[in-house]
């Protein structure tokens, strides 16, 4: 807390500084929740450390997020006007830059906080998750005409599985934690998988899938609903938005919103593929694309599911093995676990596929 009081005063925050709270949900970013009182009325703000192991080029973050939010208030804003609670802000420096460097090298960004909102997590309803579906399909079809070129890609090959999988292999050589034993069983199950986690990049390299921009970490909780309608109003989180396909969206909204447990469940045995929420996200997600995506890319939407589910299998088991440098844990086996419930969640994908290709096709026909 003490860090930030010094960070405070350089960004265009309204009212006088009233407390500060850490929000601790994400794996990458530190984050907190400001009040600012201003004459009677409360402003709020998140204030993010952007975390430079992950993100080795903060500006360049930043310029894709101002760039796309601006592209999608303006779309917003040509079809029904307010576009306040449907887009994040980003929060301006005195100077006018999205961005802080501290004296220790650390880089702030700000935006406003979105009230009267709530995230979807595991308890979310059907509905919710409809919605969900709803949020991420309405930000591709929004940002459907932008330059996709013109964006920085904020993590070079974020969901290039395959050399996703040379790192992997790397890391189970090396071994350096010592832990490469006692995940045997983890590491032949991704292992088996290496051909099917290359098919979305082998697609879009010979050119049946298209690129487009992408959110590339399309969790429920990245998502906003209204309080008051329980409807979508925008999706969070933009760092990672770049070039990417279709099916990284709609696949990583299964992995997380239609399971039955956590991402970090300890026992594998409650971890399934809950396909009443699975029916709903596909629901929303097809209304809102079908429109603009190509008829492949819709019929293909499940092998997202299963090529998203894998990769985080094997991208929360790599950390492990290389001894936890790149997600935030909170015990000693805490990726292992995540690993664990990955591909318990990934089993019941598979053994679910041929009911949920259905359930695309159906929807494909529906809203086509
Ligand atoms: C990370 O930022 P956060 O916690 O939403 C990760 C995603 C993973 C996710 C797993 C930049 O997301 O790719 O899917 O954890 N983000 C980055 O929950 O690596
Ligand atoms: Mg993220």
């Amino acid at each position: 807390m003490e860090e930030i009081r010094d960070i405070l005063p350089r960004f265009g925050f309204e009212g006088r500084f009233a407390s500060a709270r850490e929000l601790t949900s994400g794996h990458i970013n530190a984050t907190y929740l400001l009040d600012f009182e201003d004459g009677g009325k409360l402003n709020q703000y998140t204030l993010q450390r952007i975390n430079t192991y992950v993100f080795h080029h903060p500006d360049e973050v930043m310029s894709n997020i101002t760039r796309v939010t601006e592209h999608l208030r303006r779309g917003i804003l040509g079809l029904r006007g307010d576009a306040s609670r449907r887009v994040l802000e980003v929060v301006r420096t005195l100077d006018g830059g999205a961005l802080h460097e501290d004296a220790r090298g650390g880089f702030w960004r700000a935006y406003a906080y979105i009230s009267g909102a709530f995230v979807p997590e595991r308890e979310a309803t059907e509905a919710q998750m409809e919605q969900a579906g709803v949020a991420f399909g309405q930000f591709q079809r929004h940002l459907a005409d932008f330059p996709a070129g013109e964006l920085y890609e904020t993590i070079p090959d974020f969901h290039n599985t395959p050399l996703r999988f040379g790192a992997f292999v790397r890391a189970v050589e090396e071994d350096v934690a010592g832990r490469a034993a006692e995940a045997r069983e983890e590491i032949r199950q991704v292992t088996a998988r290496h051909a099917m986690m290359g098919e979305i990049v082998r697609l879009t390299a010979e050119g049946t899938l298209p690129l487009r921009v992408t959110h590339n970490d399309a969790k429920a909780s990245n998502v906003l609903l209204d309080e008051k309608t329980g409807e979508a109003l925008c999706v969070i989180d933009l760092d990672t938005v770049m070039p990417g396909s279709a099916l990284y969206d709609y696949g990583d909204g299964l992995r997380y919103g239609a399971s039955t447990a956590k991402e970090d469940e300890e026992d594998p045995g409650r971890v399934f593929l809950d396909m009443g929420k699975a029916r709903a996200f596909t629901h929303g997600f097809i209304r809102e694309t079908a429109g603009f995506l190509t008829r492949e890319e819709l019929l293909r939407l499940p092998l997202g599911a299963l090529v998203i589910t894998c990769e985080q299998a094997m991208r929360f088991l790599t950390d492990y093995l290389r001894g936890d440098p790149y997600y935030k844990i909170d015990s000693p086996r805490h990726n292992l676990v995540r690993t664990r419930a990955q591909l318990a969640l990934l089993f019941d994908m598979e053994r679910r596929e041929k009911e949920l290709s259905e359930a695309v096709r159906a929807d494909v026909s529906r809203f086509s």
